[in-house]
């Protein structure tokens, strides 16, 4: 029996007969063969080749399948979901195919079929992602190499970190709304696990944290809701977070929030915000999680598409903000410490325009606030922080979802 060893030559298998099937099935007169008997948005499997015979919706995953064991010999997804089809129980096994969401190529595993799968089906994996099916797990796998920054930094430098143990930390949210934490370190078992922080999350339309609002040391998340309700909650040094704290309403004007450090001078946090008109606007951190009176920062910031804020990447002891145009330009705005920027410089690489900017703090270890961003959907790079207001060239940072547009990762 040829049978399909790893998911990424399963999947090429699959593309490469698409064509060869369409041209089958297009002859394929009998009704019981006609694989759109399986509902629109829905994964079936079929007991005879070419979607033939007893139908079964899946849905979810299934560790065994009961009378459907070794029994499946054709499948069709009409979902949004992935699917990896194992040859052994519980998942288990490298004998496997991997299906991706509206798969309409080869899901034939009968005669003329090189899959080796007929009737050897076993489990059924299901999820929002390439990765969650290929990995059972549905966050990010982040290995930063934890090396941690160095003690005693001043306060513009000290972000990034929600569990308080020196080193940068990432918030994922996946499609399915569920929110991990991220801390990059390798556990007993070298395993790089993200931690559930709880679901619910794709109610926010915007979430964003950049150091300590509230005056306790540790770092704080600002969550907008869909009626347009800023929400701050407050972190627990441990990598999740205490009962959130109304802040108003209203937030909905903005296109953009971003907490930014602090760039007014007085020693809190500010937030920065980006009107649909193109006013950037300062919002002074109180010190206790809310803000002062804001104050109108400057016009045409229309032209920018995404902000961040790296921290000092100066290194003159001042909160800076770096903006993309629409021109994938990025554009570093050195804060003078007054609330104010000086004259902007523009930073090397270009920043594509669907790709967001990531600044979590310092991820290399040398107190300075660095960026990452996704490329090509499947990698995270870091562009380091080159202590002198630019970045060094991107390195390498960790394994990523191909299906990444769906995540949030901040
Ligand atoms: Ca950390
Ligand atoms: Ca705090
Ligand atoms: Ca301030
Ligand atoms: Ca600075």
């Amino acid at each position: 029996m040829t049978r399909i060893n790893g998911l990424r030559r399963g999947l090429a298998a699959a593309v490469t007969t698409a064509a060869t099937l369409a041209t089958m099935l297009t002859s394929a007169p009998a009704a019981s063969a006609d694989q759109n008997r399986c509902p629109a948005g829905s994964f079936c499997v079929f007991k005879d080749p070419l979607y033939g015979g007893e139908m079964k919706i899946i849905s979810s995953s299934q560790p065994t399948l009961g009378t459907w064991n070794n029994a499946i010999s054709s499948y069709f997804n009409r979902s949004d979901k992935w699917a990896v089809l194992y040859l052994a129980a519980d998942y288990s096994g490298q004998e496997l195919l991997l299906v991706g969401p509206h798969q309409v190529g080869d899901g034939n595993l009968g005669p003329g079929s090189s899959s080796g799968a007929d009737n050897a089906i076993s489990s059924i994996r299901m999820g929002g992602t390439q990765w969650e099916v290929e990995t059972g797990q549905a966050w990010i796998d982040w290995d930063t190499g934890a090396t941690p920054r160095p003690a005693g930094l001043p306060a513009q430098s000290r972000f990034g970190d929600l569990d308080d143990d020196g080193t940068a930390d990432l918030l994922e949210r996946d499609g399915a709304g569920r929110l991990w934490f991220l801390d990059g370190v390798r556990d007993a078992g070298g395993n790089t696990k993200g931690a559930l922080i709880g679901g619910g999350w794709n109610a926010m339309n915007a979430l964003v944290r950049h150091g300590d609002h509230d005056g306790d040391g540790y770092e704080d998340m600002y969550a907008r809701d869909r009626d347009g309700v800023l929400w701050l909650y407050p972190g627990n040094g441990k990598g999740w977070f205490k009962p959130r704290l109304k802040i108003g309403g209203g937030w909905n004007s903005m296109k953009e929030i971003e907490p930014v450090g602090d760039i007014t001078g007085d020693g809190h946090n500010d937030l920065v915000a980006r009107d649909t008109t193109g006013v950037l606007w300062t919002y002074p951190g109180n010190g206790r999680g809310w803000f002062g009176a804001r104050s109108r920062l400057g016009g045409g910031w229309g032209a920018m598409n995404a902000l961040a804020a790296p921290g000092d990447m100066n290194r003159d002891g001042r909160s800076d903000l770096v903006a993309r145009d629409g021109s994938r330009a990025l554009w570093l705005y050195p804060g003078n410490g007054r609330g104010a920027f000086g004259a902007r410089v523009r930073l090397p690489y270009a920043w594509p325009s669907d790709t967001p900017l990531i600044a979590t703090g310092d991820v290399t270890g040398d107190g300075l606030g660095d960026i990452m961003r996704t490329i090509e959907n499947s990698s995270l790079y870091v562009y380091a922080n080159d202590g002198v207001g630019g970045l060094v060239a991107p390195v390498y940072e960790t394994g990523y979802d191909i299906t990444s547009p769906y995540f949030h990762v901040f």
